[in-house]
């Protein structure tokens, strides 16, 4: 497969192959130090460097081109020395494809206690045992240097939804200062592409105003954060429907933290290129799995004597050997085999999702393949 040389290339390009006739839908690749991959894509969370149950060869096999993970965590545990003088995170997990890591701007406003914002930085109690921390761009950008990815993150500020107009225009333009020192602070360019993410919760001008700034410093790919933190999918679509045609044709736009189907789907309409998200794997380790009619609750009764894979219409390892019932008895035992195969199928299904949706690219007819798969899922389900 193609790679990028490091020696002589930015180490993140992105072509553009097609665009979709009635929307703003594009077929692409993203190239990379760790190989080529297909654009647009959904890439599994593997937080702690590892996809929770999965192993390399399981992602692998189920299509996993980019899985994601994250610099705060790994930071806290094992620590960035310890994954450096492992030879780097690909070396390290034994996964030799992409890894993009956040940056733990969002991890720092979601997970830790009495947080204290200021110019230079973030401070914040970690969340394991409650010990003061520091994190700023310039930090979170040498961790990431450390961690060895081949896309890695600005470290941004991800503000509530909600919070007032003036806040947001301050913790914007600070975002793109802290995005500028990241920048400045980023040893590896030519191994490790860094994105820019686009903040201003609601707020067009913002949100122009953010991209702009942000396009302005020509980083080789853009991310838009601060979305789906809790505002409508109508909300989220709207902020895509005037963000991405500002944003520029020639590198990929990654949607952070979006799995739920239909999600996908609208962002893929609006030009998104890349998605991540917890969603999948999270729910299919409480027994949720996402089936082509929507969602199934395994632990449910109804499941008990029904001997038909999760999903019919799947053709994954765990739908190719094994019945509802029995993943239902391991749910119910306790068993950790379950986890893996509700995970394994989970992940497959939005992996499959968005190998059909670039093929409803291909072929033009992607709001057809909306609607029909709308119609059988169910709208708004997630
Ligand atoms: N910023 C960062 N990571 C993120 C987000 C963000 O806004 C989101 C928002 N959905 C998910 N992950 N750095
Ligand atoms: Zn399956």
């Amino acid at each position: 497969r193609k790679e990028v040389n490091t020696l002589t290339e930015p180490a993140i390009q992105y072509r553009l192959i097609k665009k979709e006739k009635h929307t703003g839908a594009r077929l692409g690749e993203i190239i990379t130090p760790h190989g080529t991959f297909q654009t647009p894509m959904f890439m599994p969370v593997g937080t702690l460097a590892t996809v929770k149950t999965m192993s390399p060869e399981e992602l692998d096999e189920m299509g996993a081109q980019i899985i994601l993970s994250n610099t705060y965590h790994l930071w806290l545990r094992p620590g960035s020395d310890l994954v450096e003088e492992a030879g780097g995170l690909h070396k390290f997990m034994n996964w030799d494809k992409g890894i993009l890591t956040d940056s733990g701007g969002f991890q720092v406003f979601s997970l830790s206690e009495n947080r204290k914002i200021t110019e230079e930085g973030v401070h914040f109690r970690n969340h394991l045992n409650g010990s003061k921390m520091f994190l700023s761009p310039e930090k979170a950008i040498h961790i990431e240097n450390q961690l060895g990815a081949d896309i890695i993150m600005s470290f941004d500020e991800c503000p509530p939804y909600s919070e007032s107009y003036d806040y947001i225009k301050a913790s914007v333009e600070r975002t793109t200062r802290w995005a500028e020192r990241g920048l400045k602070a980023h040893k590896k360019p030519n191994e490790q592409g860094l994105f820019g993410i686009i903040q201003g919760a609601g707020y067009k001008d913002l949100r122009l105003q953010s991209a702009k700034e942000l396009i302005s410093l020509d980083f080789p790919g853009y991310s838009i954060g601060g979305l789906s933190v809790g505002e409508t999918k109508e909300e989220m679509n709207g902020v895509l429907d005037y963000l991405t045609p500002v944003m520029p044709e020639n590198k990929p736009r990654y949607l952070m933290g979006v799995g739920a189907p239909d999600s996908l789907i609208d962002g893929v309409i609006r030009g998104i290129d890349m998605f991540d998200c917890v969603l999948p794997t999270r729910i299919a380790r409480n027994g949720t799995c996402m089936t082509s009619g929507g969602r199934l609750v395994i632990k449910n009764a109804k499941y008990e004597r029904d001997f038909r894979p999760l999903d019919e219409k799947c053709d994954c390892y765990t739908c190719r050997n094994y019945t509802r019932a029995y993943i239902r008895h391991l749910f119910k035992a306790d068993e950790t085999f379950g986890l893996r195969l509700t995970t394994y199928h989970n992940l497959h299904f939005l992996i499959n999702l968005m190998k059909n949706v670039r093929q409803a690219i291909m072929d033009d007819n992607l709001l057809e393949f909306r609607e029909a798969f709308v119609e059988e899922y169910g709208f708004n389900k997630e």
